[in-house]
């Protein structure tokens, strides 16, 4: 681990071109299905659907029925991918569109999108990189135990086949699960997202049952010809709000909970210390071992480091999660540091810090990384401030590479203003502004930005 960064309030954009990447990175966007898809009604209903619904769990009372109609507008929004000059688009497969119970019956329409898009993305010189579950999960298979139940995990893995087959020949690259710690920590232990549950630490299967989905579905995926395959995890550098023993102790757990969960099973084949006493799962083994299947990359999706303490002394609400009393450890505040609209602090240097500690820590272990999402929300359609994070996050990416780390690829989030889970429509990601009223596509002027700075590095 690198000793801790000063923290310093400038995150001013440099008058300068970006640094030199090499040639062959993978520069992208990213989206998900339930986050822009809209066609609500052509789809099964999934665990977001039902969440919507319920009065307060989404906080501007809206669903994502329509959301930005990507479903009827992908060939405008597949122009905007092309003319912004990025090589791959990172989006994701709804499961109840493919699948609407989970389960057996597959819709043929819903494949058919799907293949449309693919082929449009492909006439338009863009890699399809699909996200096999970005958290929607279909409500039939929720109601009768979701992630909770192992046999989820096997489910995933048939769809992951159904997919593969009907798009495998034009994809060159795939992943898996898409922030499987965020589905556990904010869906199933808190019940801030998605399904809604409050299991603390009973989570724990949900975690382990999501993360043998993703070896299950692995398999399939090599069973049915593909290649090139990842997960998308979110990680970010742990600091301890002290170097008291309770605070550094706080610091080390939310590690475990956010980094090492998810990464040391995928990548070293074991849970940390103590978790696999708790799973308490027969033929564990064998599981991890199917887990920990080796991967063509890793992807990691970056946004801010979190500054940790002993429980008792944090704020109870924290970016807009209420923080139970039970938690053996308390987010805090990061002084000094400029905010996104989200009240996330803006860190780029963090993000060396993160790639430089993935390498020390998974060592030969770690394949190839690729950076599957990476952004900020800022209202207004003139974003000056997302375009000094994202200068800052690429100059910051830039020095773990010159660093020694190999990573081959960066996709920003958002490509479009979308349905933030339970922010609702409240917080802005995109590069391309959507007015919800006309569904209007407007780029920002951090999209003529990194049009800009993609053609210095031609
Ligand atoms: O919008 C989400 C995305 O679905 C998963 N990663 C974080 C983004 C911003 O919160």
């Amino acid at each position: 681990m690198i000793p801790r960064m000063a923290v310093s309030a400038s995150t001013g954009t440099s008058s300068t071109a970006l640094p030199r990447f090499p040639g062959d990175f993978l520069w992208g966007v990213s989206t998900s299905a339930h986050q822009i898809e809209g066609a609500a009604e052509l789809r099964g209903r999934s665990v977001w659907d039902a969440f919507a619904t319920m009065p307060g769990r989404v906080k501007d009372g809206s669903t994502a029925d329509v959301a930005c109609d990507h479903y009827h507008r992908y060939r405008e929004d597949v122009a905007l991918i092309r003319d912004l000059g990025v090589g791959a688009y990172r989006f994701s497969v709804s499961w109840p569109r493919v699948q609407p119970t989970g389960a057996g019956q597959v819709s043929e329409r819903g494949l058919d999108f799907y293949d449309r898009l693919v082929d449009e993305l492909c006439a338009a010189g863009v890699r399809p990189v699909p996200t096999l579950f970005h958290w929607d999960t279909p409500l039939v298979l929720e109601e009768t135990g979701g992630w909770r139940r192992r046999d989820t995990a096997e489910r995933f893995a048939q769809y992951a086949a159904v997919v593969a087959e009907r798009i495998g020949d034009r994809v060159p690259t795939w992943i898996t699960l898409n922030e499987p710690a965020e589905h556990t920590l904010l869906g199933h232990a808190l019940g801030e997202h998605a399904p809604g549950h409050r299991l603390l630490f009973d989570a724990l299967p949900v975690a382990h049952h999501q993360l043998l989905g993703h070896g299950l579905a692995v398999q399939a995926l090599r069973a049915a010809g593909a290649g090139h395959i990842g997960i998308a995890n979110s990680h970010g550098p742990t600091w301890a709000a002290s170097d008291e023993p309770a605070d550094r102790e706080a610091a080390d757990f939310y590690d475990l909970l956010l980094n090492r969960l998810f990464a040391d099973p995928l990548l070293l084949g074991r849970y940390p210390d103590g978790i696999a006493e708790i799973l308490d799962t027969p033929g564990l083994d064998a599981d991890l071992k199917l887990i920990s299947a080796p991967l063509d990359w890793y992807g990691i999706n970056y946004y801010q480091p979190t500054l940790v303490g002993a429980p008792g002394a944090g704020p109870e609400e924290f970016s807009g999660v209420h923080i139970p009393p039970e938690l053996p450890f308390a987010p805090r505040e990061i002084e000094g540091r400029p905010r996104t609209d989200f009240g996330w602090p803006v860190v780029p240097e963090a993000f060396t810090e993160l790639l430089l500690d993935f390498r020390d820590r998974y060592a030969d272990r770690l394949p190839p990384l690729i950076v599957t999402e990476n952004g900020c929300s800022y209202e207004g359609i003139d974003d000056q401030r997302r375009i000094a994070f994202l200068d800052g996050h690429l100059r910051s990416l830039h020095r773990a590479l010159a660093a020694g780390v190999d990573v081959r690829g960066y996709f920003v989030w958002s490509l479009l203003d979308n349905f933030e889970w339970a922010e609702g429509y409240r917080q802005r990601f995109g590069l391309v502004h959507v007015d919800y009223a006309t569904l209007e596509r407007t780029p920002k002027a951090s999209y003529a930005w990194l049009r800009e700075a993609l053609r210095a590095q031609r």
